[in-house]
């Protein structure tokens, strides 16, 4: 399989699903509409997307009950992404190689439109009942979506995150901040995926083991890049952990450890893939893919 014309076959699979479920720019709430959609239009890596749907394809599922989720789970990501960009938060001007929604609607409409995607996350998720009503899955899987969000998963991790910003954490708390700030949510994508395909209890935890390795992997290559890469590469501002005074993997334990993590954590994953019945040498080779990313 040559994995980089794969991956670029599944992004573009990934954006017409996501630019099916947009909300129309039409109305007297257009603004709003656009401001949604600017974010959500401007590209990122549509991981948690990715990672949705081929693990629905590890297990056989319906893609067509999934896609809804695929494109909710960006939703939440680009809410998250918007609000965290905010001026009460991290102040940033850019966000995937454009000005932040904040700096080209204003703050309201980035409050609004980060509110409304949230929202509009739930909506879309509901559509999957138009498909099949009633479906068991489609209630668990959102319910998985709503938990991994919320006060127990990314909000929470986000909260203690914001309270503790320029404070001294121990690795405790930090890993606290990293497993629900950011692996909650890769957790959901893939235990979404796995729940819609019809997967067992064990196959489902076995997932959100592997997710949690993948996500707190994919943070701490965030810090790596923080202080690795350039602004022109990430489309977002570089050195902005510094800038904030946050202690990351990085501070604690220097590049080189951080690095040796990322790669035990995603080594573990892939064996815990390998482990199952079941393959998607796509899937493995995007964990995999994802230890050397540049962005
Ligand atoms: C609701 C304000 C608020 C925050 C929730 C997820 C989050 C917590 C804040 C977003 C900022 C951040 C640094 C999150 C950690 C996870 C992370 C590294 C996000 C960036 O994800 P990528 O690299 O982004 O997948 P793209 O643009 O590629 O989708």
């Amino acid at each position: 399989m040559n994995f980089q014309i794969e991956l670029e076959k599944k992004v573009s699979e990934i954006e017409t699903i996501i630019q099916s479920f947009l909300p129309k720019e039409e109305g007297f709430a257009a603004t709003m509409a656009q401001a949604m959609n600017y974010s959500m239009r401007a590209g990122g890596k549509r991981l948690r997307p990715l990672f949705l749907m081929e693990t629905c394809r590890l297990f056989q599922g319906e893609e067509r009950l999934a896609a809804p989720f695929a494109a909710a789970i960006e939703m939440i990501h680009t809410h998250s992404l918007i609000h965290d960009d905010l001026p009460a938060i991290d102040n940033d001007d850019y966000r995937r190689g454009r000005l932040t929604t904040h700096k080209a609607f204003g703050e309201a409409m980035g409050i609004l439109g980060g509110d409304a995607l949230l929202n509009y996350a739930y909506e879309t998720m509901f559509r999957a009942f138009d498909i099949a009503p009633g479906e068991e899955k489609v209630i668990r899987a959102m319910r998985l979506l709503a938990s991994k969000t919320g006060i127990d998963g990314m909000l929470g991790g986000q909260s203690v995150d914001v309270e503790n910003d320029g404070k001294p954490l121990d690795k405790d708390m930090l890993d606290y901040i990293y497993e629900h700030k950011t692996s909650a949510l890769i957790e959901a994508a893939m235990m979404a995926g796995a729940v819609l395909a019809g997967a067992g209890e064990e196959q489902i935890s076995l997932v959100e083991k592997a997710a949690g390795n993948i996500g707190l992997a994919f943070q701490i290559k965030d810090d790596i890049l923080d202080v690795t890469s350039t602004e022109e590469e990430l489309g977002k501002p570089v050195g902005s952990d510094e800038k904030n005074h946050k202690i990351t993997y990085v501070t604690l334990f220097g590049t080189r450890q951080a690095a040796e993590k990322v790669e035990m954590l995603s080594r573990e994953a892939i064996e815990l893939l390998d482990s199952l019945e079941q393959k998607n040498e796509f899937l493995s080779l995007l964990v995999e893919y994802l230890i050397r990313r540049r962005k």
